[in-house]
């Protein structure tokens, strides 16, 4: 139990794919309270055919967050970063940025990965325990060599999102286990880089950062930076920075083994481990190692979450149509029975330039009947999403051997309470959903850790618990057993 007299303001800063969040966490000695005090939408930028991040624009709007909850609260003790996985920045030797970081969406990835044979992809698994994913940062630095030489070679240093952004902050070049595993460049066994791997595709080590323990100060607010915004001096806490490890954190859990669904752009399906399962079936059933918080590992599916239905909602609003979440979701209450199938992570719905025509011709070539409308696209999605949970919680369980009562959905994707309850019905297991601040919750426990060096990450679980409101779903006897059965084995045929 914390014995911290005063009362903390931690700052989160949370940039995921779609949205850059900063909130406040005052943390009491008890519990967090979480206001959100800054928010943006985030959306890479296409310029003749590729897709970009634009890093300056989102320095810039963390630096707002800061200077707006200094100017509420009067004093900030201390701040941690977490954004999206993989994505990076490449430096020149004397620290600038050559370029804006690319977005994982661009093909780059994909043309080296598929140049590999198949016993080079396996051997790769096994040395990293990650999972050979068209999107890690190993196969897009591949690609951007290929299709960029001049500036690789030029580059001296390869600073992935999180650590792009403390670096603007601090001056300071580091990282840390959660983001750096996201890369493929390290084995998860020691959780070191792999040297193995830097040979095989003749990378310099040097390219890449030293890595700094959770809980320890990663640097200090730049004092330039402290002048021009008017606000105190700070330290930057080493926090898990890849959002799935952060959220992770904040899983209410009362059970050692638990499963977690992060819900975001992406839902990242998995559970948290002591070591590393690498073996046959967990690289056939595309699982993967991540490092997490505390030297934890979160064996995970990297599946296809909310982005199709964001990429729906901006389709339908160019087309003049306006439809709140809420109202999307209430569309695919009244319409889910009746649709047909998606399998979410189809590479048809990767990248496509309309989402919904890709869906349109995905019912097509599958031959599922189709009433033409947009609800039922819409409840499609929704429907296939939760299947796509359940086949993921088989696999699981299969590969670690464990029975799991319970499914804790975290992030932005837990306010959706008929997901929720779909997930409940197809799963039969008992939902809790939330805390939806699951990152900042993680983000912030962790900061903590530098105040109150023996907090433990249980302690850390038990504040978050305190602090949230938690919904539960259970299946009941609310759909047909046989029409579960139905469309589970409908959704199998799809994904075989
Ligand atoms: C979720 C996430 C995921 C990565 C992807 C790029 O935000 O970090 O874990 O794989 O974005």
């Amino acid at each position: 139990m914390s014995n911290l007299k005063t009362m903390k303001n931690c700052v989160g800063f949370d940039c995921g794919n779609s949205s850059i969040r900063i909130i406040l966490g005052q943390y009491d000695g008890h519990t967090i309270r979480m206001e959100l005090i800054h928010q943006v939408e985030n959306q890479e930028i296409e310029i003749n055919g590729i897709l970009y991040w634009d890093i300056l624009n989102i320095f810039q709007e963390l630096k707002v967050g800061l200077q707006k909850v200094y100017q509420e609260y009067g004093f900030i003790d201390s701040v941690g970063m977490c954004t999206w996985g993989i994505d990076f920045g490449l430096m020149d030797s004397a620290g600038h940025l050559l370029g804006n970081p690319l977005s994982y969406r661009n093909t780059l990835g994909e043309q080296s990965l598929s140049e590999l044979k198949e016993e080079q992809k396996e051997y790769i698994f096994r040395k990293t325990g990650i999972l050979n994913n068209r999107i890690n940062s190993l196969y897009q630095i591949l690609g951007v060599r290929k299709n960029f030489p001049e500036r690789v070679a030029i580059s001296k240093k390869c600073l992935l999102i999180p650590d792009l952004l403390l670096y603007m902050f601090t001056g300071i070049m580091g990282t840390e286990i959660s983001i750096a595993s996201t890369t493929q460049l390290l084995n998860m066994v020691p959780k070191e880089y792999s040297q193995e791997i830097l040979e095989m595709f003749k990378l310099d080590p040097s390219m890449f950062l030293p890595m700094t323990n959770h809980g320890e100060i990663f640097g200090y607010l730049k004092d330039s930076l402290a002048k021009s915004l008017k606000i105190n001096q700070l330290p930057f806490v080493c926090v898990p920075s890849h959002d799935t490890a952060s959220a992770v954190t904040a899983v209410p859990a009362e059970e050692k083994d638990f499963i977690f669904i992060s819900s975001g752009t992406w839902s990242l399906i998995g559970t948290e481990l002591e070591t590393p399962i690498i073996n046959k079936m967990v690289y056939e059933s595309e699982f993967t190692n991540e490092g997490g918080v505390f030297g934890s590992i979160t064996l995970l599916k990297n599946s296809t979450g909310m982005f199709i239905l964001q990429k729906i909602k901006r389709e339908l609003q160019a087309q003049g149509e306006h439809y709140t979440w809420d109202e999307l979701e209430q569309i695919s209450l009244k319409f889910s029975e009746n649709a047909p199938l998606i399998n979410p992570n189809d590479a048809d719905f990767f990248n496509p330039a309309s989402m919904i025509k890709a869906i349109l011709d995905y019912f097509q070539r599958t031959k599922q009947d189709y009433d033409g409308s947009t609800s039922t696209i819409i409840a499609s999605v929704y429907k296939s999403l939760a299947l796509s949970y359940c086949e993921a919680l088989t696999q699981i369980s299969k590969v670690t051997g464990k029975q799991y009562n319970t499914i804790h959905i975290i992030g932005g994707g837990a306010r959706n309470n008929h997901l929720n309850q779909l997930t409940a019905d197809f799963t039969g297991k008992t939902v809790l959903a939330g805390p939806e601040e699951a990152a900042s919750l993680g983000n912030i426990g962790v900061q903590l850790k530098y105040f109150e060096k023996d907090l433990s990450l249980n302690a850390i679980r038990e504040i978050v618990k305190k602090s949230v409101t938690i919904k539960s779903f259970t299946s009941g006897n609310r759909l047909d057993k046989h029409k579960i059965q139905k469309e589970l084995w409908k959704f199998k045929a799809l994904t075989q």
